[in-house]
């Protein structure tokens, strides 16, 4: 049967199985949206604005574990995606953009609404395509799926000129896919296996440093099998949070600019590191050449490319986390040292217990003053760490980090790599549209949450249940704690004396707005709002000055935290 490229278009996706698109129209997708409408098995949701399209898709992405769809029009509407995929690129989120283009004629030409999106988005994308010919539609979304999801995620995107769209083909969707030059490796070395095995048993100040890639690669439950079985103390960095118990006692929380005393000062004396779907970012390793300098490095991760990348490696694995540390857990359990192994490292993990005492993450409570810490440690309790947490960027996103405790994968979603604000409300619509029974809740920053705002709409037309909890410092907060610490207090174009009014802001868009500007009222304004149905922002007015400690500072070995 023949059917135009719009119509296939959509056809595909439903065959592929995909069930929402977060998209925007314009005139170069008008006949896909013509084949969307009154369409039952693809859903579309209109957002506001085409990153917080993008974002949505990201956000299902996380929350989920499946590809986020994301469709918008040529031009504008296209590059107002490149943040939205440099995000997920850093972070490694399998997302599929589709964007329309001119007619293949005008390609060039400078016609009206043209991008060359295919150039612009090549450096942040995995792979991306321009389609030619409307026969090609169902082969080029089936492989972007692959592409996305498969070996090290990331986004892929498509470009379809109006011609395609309109012009007709027969509709056939291949079986299978096979891409030239793309064959990721998902077995470990069995002999590399062993080399890591031998020189964690051979340690007496082992440490774990575990990344988002066991979260994208769903192997917390290895990871956690194999960390227990061996007694291995854990850091996470900020994209792994959650992809091992942050309640378990072998977990020393985050590493990094922000992250707890026993693991900076853990990394920093461990004489064995095996590091998991992590890729020593400047944020975690601090000053590079000072970088755990007792340490060999075991490394274990799915791209060739992030082994060696700015650390020195004395075990590489390439390799699926899922298969690897299973091959590790079967080893670990046909050996004979491993009793012993357990009873040398015993001293290390006290001399660990002893450091978190000595130094645990803390703030100074005020009379007073909201103290943002506070608040998110009463959403913990309230929640009782069942929520999905999104976050902004800035201090907001740390202190989510480190006082809110994430015992499961898929339940802290940030932007980590490109550190974006405006990321956590559309991120925290996609997740809740994703896992519909959930509470999910952004932790924001006031200056954060107004890049994204508009998509309170796209949640209360939608009925997206999101609640948005604001640490309103009316600052913009991290910027202006570096200008404290290394810029003499000069606080340039960072103090926001005017911002709207965040509970009339949420009521004008038809959600419902709850404030708090005590600390006796914090945990009975959250219960409220968290309780009240559909959309929600808490405004909670926090002390400004409050700093996020510990802290690295930029360029400085992980030793010279500046503590609370
Ligand atoms: C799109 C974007 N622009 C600028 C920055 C730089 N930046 C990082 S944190 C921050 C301040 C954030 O302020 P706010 O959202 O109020 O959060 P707070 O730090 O006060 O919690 C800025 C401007 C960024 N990360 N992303």
């Amino acid at each position: 049967m023949q059917m135009t490229g719009a119509e296939i278009f959509v056809r595909t996706l439903a065959d592929l199985g995909v069930e929402t698109v977060f998209g925007y129209p314009g005139g170069a997708v008008l006949h896909i949206y013509d084949a969307l409408f009154q369409h039952t098995k693809v859903r579309h949701m209109l957002c506001r604005h085409e990153q917080g399209a993008v974002h949505m898709a990201d956000g299902y992405a996380r929350a989920s574990g499946k590809t986020g769809v994301c469709l918008v029009t040529s031009g504008p509407g296209a590059t107002n995606t490149v943040t939205g995929i440099a995000t997920a690129y850093m972070d490694s989120i399998p997302i599929v953009v589709f964007s329309g283009q001119v007619p293949t004629l005008l390609i060039g030409n400078d016609a009206f609404q043209e991008a060359d999106i295919v150039g612009i988005s090549r450096p942040c994308t995995k792979h991306n395509y321009l389609v030619k010919e409307a026969k090609d539609l169902p082969r080029v979304i089936k492989e972007a799926f692959y592409i996305a999801s498969t070996g090290r995620p990331g986004p892929v995107l498509v470009d379809m000129p109006k011609d395609v769209l309109v012009s007709s083909a027969r509709y056939v969707l291949p079986d299978k896919v096979d891409v030239r030059g793309y064959k990721p490796n998902y077995e470990g070395h069995p002999k590399q296996v062993e080399s890591a095995m031998r020189m964690l048993l051979s340690s007496e100040r082992p440490v774990v440093y575990a990344g988002g890639g066991v979260i994208l690669s769903n192997a917390s439950a290895e990871l956690s099998e194999l960390t227990r079985a061996l007694s291995l103390p854990i850091t996470t960095t900020l994209m792994g949070m959650g992809a091992f118990p942050g309640s378990d006692p072998l977990c020393l929380g985050m590493l990094g600019m922000h992250g707890t005393y026993q693991a900076n000062m853990a990394i920093s004396n461990a004489d064995v590191i095996l590091a998991v779907g992590a890729r020593f970012d400047d944020r975690v390793t601090g000053k590079i050449d000072e970088f755990a300098p007792h340490a060999k490095i075991v490394h274990i991760d799915i791209d060739p490319t992030s082994i060696q990348k700015n650390v020195r490696v004395d075990v590489p694995i390439v390799g699926d986390l899922k298969d690897v540390l299973r091959k590790m857990i079967k080893s670990a359990k046909g050996r004979k040292d491993v009793a012993a192994f357990r009873e040398k490292t015993s001293e290390w993990r006290e001399q660990l217990a002893d450091w978190a005492k000595t130094h645990p993450l803390s703030y100074k409570p005020a009379k007073d003053k909201i103290k943002p810490q506070y608040v998110v440690e009463q959403i913990y309790r309230i929640t009782k760490g069942n929520a999905i947490i999104t976050t902004e960027v800035g201090q907001n996103q740390m202190w989510a980090a480190q006082f809110y405790t994430y015992d499961k994968p898929r339940t802290f979603l940030t932007s980590g790599g490109l550190g974006t604000m405006g990321y956590g409300l559309p991120a925290a619509i996609g997740a809740q549209v994703a896992m519909p029974g959930r509470l999910v809740i952004d932790i924001a920053g006031d200056a954060s949450i107004q890049m994204n705002i508009q998509e309170l709409a796209t949640a209360v037309q939608f009925g997206v249940p999101v609640k948005v909890v604001i640490l309103n410092n009316r600052v913009l907060g991290m910027v202006r704690q570096w200008q404290e610490l290394f810029f003499q207090g000069k606080y340039s174009e960072t103090i926001q004396p005017k911002i709207p009014d965040f509970v009339l802001l949420a009521e004008a868009y038809g959600a419902k707005g709850f404030r708090a500007t005590k600390t006796e009222e914090v945990a009975s304004v959250l219960k409220k709002g968290f309780a009240a149905e559909g959309p929600v922002i808490i405004d909670v007015e926090v002390d400004p000055e409050e700093m996020v400690y510990p802290m690295v500072p930029a360029g400085a070995p992980l030793t010279k935290m500046l503590l609370v």
